[in-house]
């Protein structure tokens, strides 16, 4: 039941929650899987906090019909998860029925508990012998991936409804191949632009091909931020704003929405060469085209708000402000030529990872999209925060109880401005939280929590936190309870 001060989505908004195969999965080498460069990096000393990797996971390549089951008993509505290239086509190879066979049965099983699948087809684990091939510094992997995209369509196409290319593709391009957060963890300055040029002319293949096959909805999910200057009274930061706002959103936003990169890019960029070559040598006839195809979807990532300052502050932290115990391997900001960038914290709260909690910022987000880029009906794919969660002991002495109303008030509060944004005319039409179980945080390991549910790691016992009663009730209603108290 609802009652006049809830605050209701529209009835055809959908409710879900989100995964990716490297983060949950395990069985790293089973059934034909071969490495991804997440395996490589992950054993990279000082790369992952802990040096944890994701072999084992949340072992949920064998506990998939019990995840399942979980998430019908949060009454989900969707699920958004990733597949795996290095099981469906191991080594970039020829398609591999068993790793291709696991999603199949994943699918089956969620359409069984009337849970509509959402999938990605990218969420980071490139196959090792693509990188070793230059990755996606390498034209080529574009058209591989292509090829491994039809393979999944081929075998899932005819019961998934919603397909999205890409997750974030500026972690891969720029955490990935200018800063080294991430894997491969490469530190060669303008490569994150060309990256980021191959993993959308990627999408844009793969578009062309799907929509051929027959797919009705398809899109790309982008991780978008808010950029305002840490002083707006202060150029340089004025200047940071806009350089950060240019390699993080229009660099992507402009070729995808738009057909052409941002004017501001090539002036940014000048002198800047990787193998010789500017980042416009690798941009051939006819890619903008291909890349600007139209979607039916765009799929938003969105964690926090960011305000550099474009000097040395004595308080900054690094790119997103985290200040616990990191990684000891040395990386680069994430942005060619913004070296220049501190990030003070404004006083905002902040999670466990010290990300800047700015709830209002998704709703101006969403509106400039509508405003500025006139963007398909917008899904927000994930949206969630890492916390130190204080596991209890229950009443009966056995049970766990993890009252992570820090969590709920998170996703409360973003699920406020969503629904701001869609009374202000943003066709917003889903929500994921990220994510479902608490899983492997990249670079940051096991130690960050972003589950809805607790996974313990020793047992593989799955223990649903506050967060996720509270959230299986506004996806049963489709309205937020009024705020307590
Ligand atoms: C996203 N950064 O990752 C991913 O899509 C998820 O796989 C991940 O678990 C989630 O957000 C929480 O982090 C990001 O350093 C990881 O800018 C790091 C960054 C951004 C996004």
């Amino acid at each position: 039941m609802t009652s006049p001060n809830d605050t209701t989505f529209p009835s055809t908004f959908l409710f879900g929650a989100a995964t990716a195969a490297y983060q949950i999965e395990g069985a790293a080498d089973e059934d034909g899987r071969t490495p991804s460069i997440w395996d490589t990096f992950s054993r990279v000393p000082g790369a992952v906090l802990d040096a944890d990797n994701g072999d084992v996971a949340c072992d949920h390549y064998h506990r998939m019909p019990e995840d399942v089951a979980l998430m019908r008993s949060l009454n989900l509505d969707a699920y958004r998860f990733s597949i795996a290239w290095p099981r469906v086509r191991p080594d970039a190879g020829a398609p591999n029925q068993k790793g291709i066979d696991f999603y199949s049965r994943l699918v089956d099983e969620l359409l069984g508990n009337g849970i509509t699948p959402w999938v990605t087809l990218y969420h980071w684990d490139l196959p090792q012998a693509l990188e070793d091939l230059g990755g996606w510094t390498n034209r080529d992997t574009a058209h591989r991936f292509a090829e491994y995209a039809n393979t999944v369509y081929d075998a899932l196409g005819d019961r998934v409804p919603y397909w999205t290319t890409f997750n974030e593709p500026w972690c891969s391009a720029f955490l990935g191949y200018t800063g080294g957060q991430h894997a491969p963890g490469r530190q060669e300055g303008v490569a994150g632009v060309i990256a980021a040029h191959h993993l959308m002319l990627a999408h844009g293949l793969t578009v062309d091909q799907l929509r051929e096959r027959g797919a009705k909805q398809l899109g790309i999910t982008l991780n978008l931020t808010v950029a305002d200057p840490y002083d707006a009274a202060e150029p340089a930061d004025v200047d940071a704003a806009r350089r950060l706002d240019l390699l993080w959103n229009r660099v992507f936003l402009d070729p995808i929405l738009k057909g052409r990169y941002p004017e501001e890019l090539a002036p940014h960029t000048e002198g800047m060469t990787f193998e010789g070559k500017t980042w416009q040598d690798y941009v051939h006839e006819g890619d903008l085209a291909l890349i600007n195809a139209p979607l039916e979807m765009l799929g938003v990532n969105y964690y926090h708000g960011d305000a550099p300052a474009g000097r040395p502050m004595p308080s900054g932290t690094d790119f997103l402000g985290s200040r616990i115990e990191h990684p000891s391997r040395p990386t680069r900001l994430p942005w060619p030529g913004c070296d220049d960038f501190t990030f003070p914290r404004r006083g905002l709260p902040e999670t466990g990872l010290d990300w800047e909690i700015q709830p209002e910022g998704l709703t101006r987000l969403l509106t400039r999209l509508k405003d500025e880029y006139d963007a398909p009906p917008i899904y927000i794919t994930e949206n969630g925060a890492a916390f130190d969660d204080v596991p209890q002991t229950g009443a009966d002495g056995s049970s766990l109880v993890i009252d992570d109303q820090d969590r709920l008030s998170f996703i409360d509060g973003h699920l406020r401005a969503i629904h701001d944004a869609i009374e202000q005319g943003v066709d917003v039409r889903g929500y994921f939280a990220w994510s479902l179980l608490d899983n492997y945080e990249w670079a940051y390991g096991y130690r960050q929590r972003f589950g809805i549910v607790h996974v313990d790691y020793d047992t593989q016992v799955r223990t649903p936190k506050a967060s996720a009663e509270w959230y299986a009730e506004v996806a049963r209603t489709g309205a937020l309870p009024a705020p307590r108290g």
